[in-house]
């Protein structure tokens, strides 16, 4: 029976491999096969002398990236990878990979991301780019199970929807046949409805699509966000659920991920301690004017002042206290000053993670407030019915995925924390 690579010790004396090739060389006498499988690396050493004809016209065909299978004794040796080898009794090229290779998979060969991403496949295949999906797929685990254990609910809202919710960004229109329809920018306005329909807690992970015009290092155009929605909450419930999320996300990675973390040479990986810092955004315009990136009330953070007030910070922060102007509609402004509203960002001293609020839960004040930003009610009745109806008072927030781990591991690039990345000039493979 096939064993993970992992689990080819000195201590086994045979074993049963399958795998892709990572990397051959002949030295005349000896052949080195290094077979790579989802587990580890093993030397397969083939004594030409010693191994059957059969073997040997396989071991020729064995071209790098071809896949192969094949069985015989486990021997310890200090000289080969993890220190023990397999030579073979048998071996078989299932799947012979053809020559040359579009990109080099053990990285002696560096190519430029582009190149990496049009040969995804191959690229994904290198041990250090499939660490990173392993700690995603755990951040999400533990993120969904944290979640889960405050009794959130996971949904899945329409991704094909009639109405836009977040300003400042623009709308994929859809061809859907004679309406008008977008794929959405974010579940926000289904998961306020569901906590009219009395769901109470939320959460759903799933893509948001943003027709971002720019090509940059952090945005694209389809993205996984993590969504919660939270009853009879404000925006500080909400702050502490985000942050024992995000500290969740990085316990369990430290705990579970040691090998993925080894394998992208990350040596000093800390769970952040929380709560986490709070300024208003008084105080971050405040910051970023001082350290040489002027701001006045109303203005967003600029990149660049974001970077000014992160490294002030040195850690995970947030921004409370926003001017009203710079949030969506459904964001719920104080009562003593409306022109400040109850919404906060999460910052990671190198760019926005999250944005969250407590809602606008009476339906008139949310009227004026979705004419206040040039929008036209009606469009949004099927949202706004649920508020005259019997609404509780929430709050949530839409953390990027992508984000949170391009952060964590220092990823200089989004597109490396996504499968397959949609960008403004990609949409294949
Ligand atoms: P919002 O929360 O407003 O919907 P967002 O979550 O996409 O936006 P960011 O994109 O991180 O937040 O916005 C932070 C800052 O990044 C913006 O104020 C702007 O300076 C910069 N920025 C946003 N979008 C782009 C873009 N497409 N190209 C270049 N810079 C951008
Ligand atoms: P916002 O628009 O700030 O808020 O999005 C929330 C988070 O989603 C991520 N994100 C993106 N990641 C990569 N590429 C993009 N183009 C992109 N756009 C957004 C970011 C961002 O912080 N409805 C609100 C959330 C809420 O209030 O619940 C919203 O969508 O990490």
């Amino acid at each position: 029976m096939r064993i993970p690579i992992k689990d080819v010790t000195p201590a086994v004396e045979r074993a049963h491999i399958a795998g892709w090739v990572h990397e051959e060389r002949d030295l005349g006498g000896l052949t080195f096969l290094l077979v790579r499988d989802r587990t580890g690396i093993l030397q397969v050493t083939i004594p030409k002398k010693k191994v059957t004809p059969e073997v040997l016209a396989a071991v020729k065909d064995a071209t790098r990236e071809s896949v192969i299978e094949c069985e015989g004794v486990v021997k310890a040796t200090e000289k080969a990878p993890g220190g023990r080898e397999l030579v073979p009794e048998t071996l078989r090229v299932i799947s012979r990979a053809e020559t040359p290779l579009p990109l080099d998979v053990s990285e002696k060969v560096l190519a430029d991301l582009d190149t990496r991403l049009d040969n995804r496949y191959l690229d994904l295949r290198k041990p250090r780019i499939n660490a990173i999906f392993q700690i995603r797929n755990a951040c999400l685990r533990a993120i969904s199970e944290y979640l889960w254990d405050q009794k959130f609910t996971q949904v899945q809202t329409p991704k094909i929807v009639a109405a836009a919710t977040e300003g400042g960004t623009e709308l994929f229109p859809l061809a859907y046949f004679d309406k008008e329809a977008f794929l959405n920018q974010s579940p926000q306005l289904y998961k306020q409805m569901l906590m009219s329909a009395g769901f109470d807690r939320v959460f759903e992970i799933g893509a948001i699509f943003r027709a971002e015009e720019h090509n940059t290092a952090r945005h694209l155009n389809e993205a996984t966000s993590i969504d919660i929605e939270m009853s009879f909450a404000d925006e500080e419930d909400a702050m502490k659920m985000l942050e024992n999320v995000v500290a969740s996300a990085y316990a369990y990675v430290a705990e579970h991920c040691g090998d993925a973390l080894e394998t992208l040479g990350i040596t000093d990986f800390k769970v952040p301690t929380v709560p986490f810092p709070r300024i208003t955004y008084k105080e971050a315009i405040e910051i970023s004017t001082a350290g040489g990136e002027p701001l006045v009330f109303g203005d967003d953070l600029s990149t660049a002042a974001e970077r000014v007030v992160g490294e002030k910070m040195g850690t995970m922060y947030f921004i409370t206290e926003w001017p009203t102007s710079t949030r969506p509609f459904y964001t719920m402004p104080f009562a003593d000053r409306p022109e400040v509203c109850r919404a906060f960002d999460m910052m990671h001293p190198r760019m926005e993670l999250t944005s969250g609020a407590q809602r606008c839960h009476i339906h008139s004040l949310l009227v004026e407030q979705i004419k206040a930003k040039g929008l036209n009610p009606d469009a949004f009745e099927f949202y706004l019915n649920p508020f005259r109806y019997g609404m509780p008072p929430h709050a949530g927030w839409g953390l990027g995925a992508e984000r949170l781990v391009m952060t964590m591991l220092d990823l200089q690039n989004i597109r490396e924390a996504v499968l397959f990345p949609r960008d403004r000039h990609r949409v294949s493979p």
